[in-house]
């Protein structure tokens, strides 16, 4: 099986994509990081650089090899956009990225899975997960959940559909995804943290709970133009890029704060796939291949970029 490029998938569709690689790819490695609410699998995908026998290509390897990028999607429910695109980004990566760049890439097509099941049998439009809150409203904004200044720009109130949840990495989703991203960061030295959702076409830089420049900011604009004009090269859809807190809104106790401050990547980035309005949550699945690609020729493009920069790593 392969990624659908037309149709939205299901969460048993895309374990089975995920399942069926994991089982005949061997630089896939496939893990479960643990259980959502309702018990379903958390699924981390690890894509291995490749083992180039050419001379040369070894040799770079043995001292380059320590490269890392994270990408996470679906931690919203609703934002069908971003598992399609992750996912027809594990298949692009595996079959026609540049097969020398030494890069470990870690993937999470689907954050919340009991929010995606959700959107299928209930609510089309659902944003969190599924905590039972006991009382009426259920959910908790998992992208307001994590330990970074969190509760600015967040509610306390369980029906909002901004709820940060009762304390810091009160979720199962969020608790799992932060200590795998710890381990891996202290072994590996993230050179990347990317958080996939819809819409706006805005490719936003940290911070979201202050407007105080964060480290690295003029590294990350460099790079985000890179992402920005081989993004329009493709179809010539237009992305912006603005400060999260500066040009979209506060919100804190998001994946990419946490991953700014708490794990010290260099390049952290939230990316609204398309459209700018129009169709927004319920982006027509005859989008899907034409988004993914322009990510992935945008992505291809900043990889690229990062390569070659020498960054302190642990050992
Ligand atoms: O509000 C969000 O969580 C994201 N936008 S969305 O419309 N997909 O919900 C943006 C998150 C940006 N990052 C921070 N606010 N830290
Ligand atoms: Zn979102």
């Amino acid at each position: 099986p392969v990624p659908s490029k037309d149709a939205y998938m299901t969460f048993k569709e895309i374990e089975y994509y995920l399942k069926h690689i994991g089982n005949n790819n061997p630089r896939v490695e496939l893990r479960s990081l643990g259980k959502s609410h309702e018990g379903r699998d958390i699924w981390l995908v690890h894509i291995k650089p490749v083992t180039s026998k050419r001379v040369g290509a070894r040799i770079a390897f043995s001292h380059m090899r320590k490269r890392a990028i994270w990408i996470e999607g679906g931690i919203h429910a609703r934002e069908r956009i971003s598992p399609a695109v992750t996912l027809l980004l594990i298949d692009h990566f595996l079959n026609d990225f540049p097969q020398d760049k030494p890069f470990d890439i870690y993937i999470v097509p689907m954050a919340n899975p009991d929010g995606y099941v959700y959107t299928w049998t209930n609510d089309r439009l659902w944003r969190k997960n599924r905590r039972n809150n006991a009382g009426s409203c259920e959910g908790v904004d998992l992208n307001r959940n994590w330990d970074a200044h969190w509760g600015v720009g967040a509610s306390t109130q369980t029906c909002s559909e901004v709820y940060r949840g009762p304390s810091p990495f009160s979720e199962p989703e969020t608790k799992v995804l932060s200590e795998e991203m710890t381990r891996l960061n202290n072994q590996l030295n993230f050179d990347l943290v990317l958080s996939i959702h819809n819409y706006g076409q805005v490719l936003l830089y940290p911070y979201g709970w202050t407007t105080n420049p964060a480290p690295h900011t003029e590294d990350m604009k460099k790079k985000g133009n890179v992402f920005l004009k081989a993004a329009k090269a493709h179809a010539g859809t237009v992305y912006t890029m603005v400060n999260t807190a500066g040009g979209f809104y506060y919100a804190a106790g998001a994946t990419d704060d946490w991953a700014k401050e708490k794990l010290g990547t260099r390049y952290v980035y939230t990316l609204e796939l398309r459209d700018k309005g129009r169709y927004g949550f319920t982006l027509p699945a005859n989008q899907i291949l034409s988004t993914a690609t322009e990510v992935w020729q945008g992505l291809d493009m900043m990889i690229n970029a990062i390569a070659p920069e020498k960054t302190a790593r642990p050992n």
